[in-house]
């Protein structure tokens, strides 16, 4: 593997630890450091200010005795090993600003909605967004096999961080993951939400729909559940109800929705009703099994085509089968295995206009040996391949975005302290 160098000095590395210039776009940097010698390593310099008297740090008796004082080459952070340094997805940098993803002209942005205060069986979801940035074992500039592109370096992804969520406060959680998805869709990236329990694709494709009006966005929604109900024990906004929240407020039509996987024993007859005169489709894991996962996701592309102008994606882990991806809060046997969900992942955004994504119910207590993080950490990383060929291929990725620089922190109001 190529390895890039970095530069040794300070200046490389912003106040949360990220280097600006972490993007594959990168390359051999001299700034900072001096140059590089033939053999492409860089001499660390010998000191550096840090006594309290300013004085320098020099190398020792000790280092000079053992060869500590070699030249060594440094990699800056997204050429580290992914279990060095803050997690970050995939070592992207970190850039919560919503200004400098306008100014970097950011395709895509990671968003971690740490939230599971709705689930109604198995907690733990909240711990996602960390476990899905964690899972990952490959650094640097990463090269998709399957679609034969470099992601990052066709297109500009960063890690926007995590909405301001703190535990209990459910209803300020869902306020919070709607303004930062606002705020990040706002600049013209597409956010890739990492849940959290279901509930928050409510606040999040609200916040993706409400970027795009006056288009409007259909959902394509991968679930052994249909997430539909009208209440959970009198909770509205209850991570079995967000879809049909998202409806009955306008941000979704029902004819624009498609859901596939569904299987096992919920929800009950009314709610299928309802769902029928909604003009909803869905694709039973039974349908699957019959006609093979690559002929339904082609009808699902077809539903999803047929009317909106571009698409949320929504994939609830629990849509593949326990088996395979054990650490989820409402496990259903019998569900679509890894592959299959990859390759339509892969299918639909190849196919699609993609607006916004979120890949949610991802509980790391639940998990055995990271499975089900890296699936989901593979699921965004699909997303993001299948924009990167279509770039490549010309067509428009990023949203034109509708608000102006000045607008984008003004309009939604988040600060620290909310
Ligand atoms: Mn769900």
């Amino acid at each position: 593997m190529a390895k890039r160098l970095a530069r040794p000095s300070p200046n490389g590395t912003s106040s949360n630890g990220l280097s600006p210039n972490g993007t594959a776009r990168g390359g051999p940097s001299t700034a900072g450091g001096g140059s590089l010698s033939e053999d492409g390593i860089h001499p660390i310099p010998a000191g550096r200010a840090a006594r309290p008297d300013g004085a320098p740090v020099a190398i020792g008796e000790y280092g000079r005795r053992w060869g500590w004082d070699a030249p060594l080459d440094a990699y800056n952070h997204q050429d580290l090993p992914t279990y060095v340094g803050p997690t970050s997805f995939s070592h992207l940098p970190w850039i919560e600003d919503p200004s400098e993803l306008l100014a970097r002209n950011v395709d895509v942005a990671i968003v971690g909605a740490p939230y599971d205060d709705m689930v109604t069986h198995r907690p733990g979801a909240r711990f996602g967004p960390r476990a899905i940035r964690e899972a990952q074992n490959t650094a640097g500039g990463l090269n998709s096999l399957q679609l034969d592109v470099r992601p990052f370096e066709e297109l500009t992804v960063v890690d926007a961080g995590d909405a301001n969520i703190v535990p209990a406060r459910y209803e300020r959680g869902h306020a919070m993951i709607y303004r930062k998805v606002l705020e990040v869709a706002g600049t013209g990236a597409i956010p890739v939400v990492l849940g959290g329990d279901h509930s928050i694709t409510w606040p999040s494709a609200s916040a993706v729909a409400e970027v795009r009006k006056p288009g409007s966005i259909g959902i394509v929604h991968f679930d052994a559940h249909a997430d539909t109900a009208p209440d959970s024990w009198g909770q509205l906004s209850g991570h079995g109800s967000p879809m049909r929240r998202l409806i009955e407020s306008g941000a979704v039509l029902g004819k624009n929705f498609v859901q596939v996987g569904l299987r096992g024993y919920w929800p009950p007859r009314d709610v299928l009703d309802w769902m029928g005169e909604q003009g909803l489709r869905w694709h039973l894991m039974r349908e699957i099994e019959e006609l093979g996962a690559e002929a339904v996701i082609d009808r699902a592309i077809e539903e999803a085509l047929d009317g909106p102008d571009a698409i949320y994606l929504s994939v609830d882990i629990d849509v593949v089968d326990p088996g395979s991806a054990p650490g989820t809060g409402t496990p259903e046997p019998g569900g679509m295995l890894p592959r299959e969900l990859l390759r339509a992942v892969r299918r639909i955004v190849g196919k699609v206009e993609l607006a916004g994504m979120d890949i949610v119910e991802v509980s790391p207590p639940y998990d055995w040996a990271e499975s089900t993080a890296a699936l989901a950490n593979r699921v965004a990383l699909e997303a993001i391949s299948a924009l990167a060929v279509k770039r490549r291929d010309g067509a428009t990725v990023r949203h034109v975005a509708r608000l102006g620089r000045a607008k984008v922190g003004a309009a939604v109001g988040v600060g620290a302290g909310r």
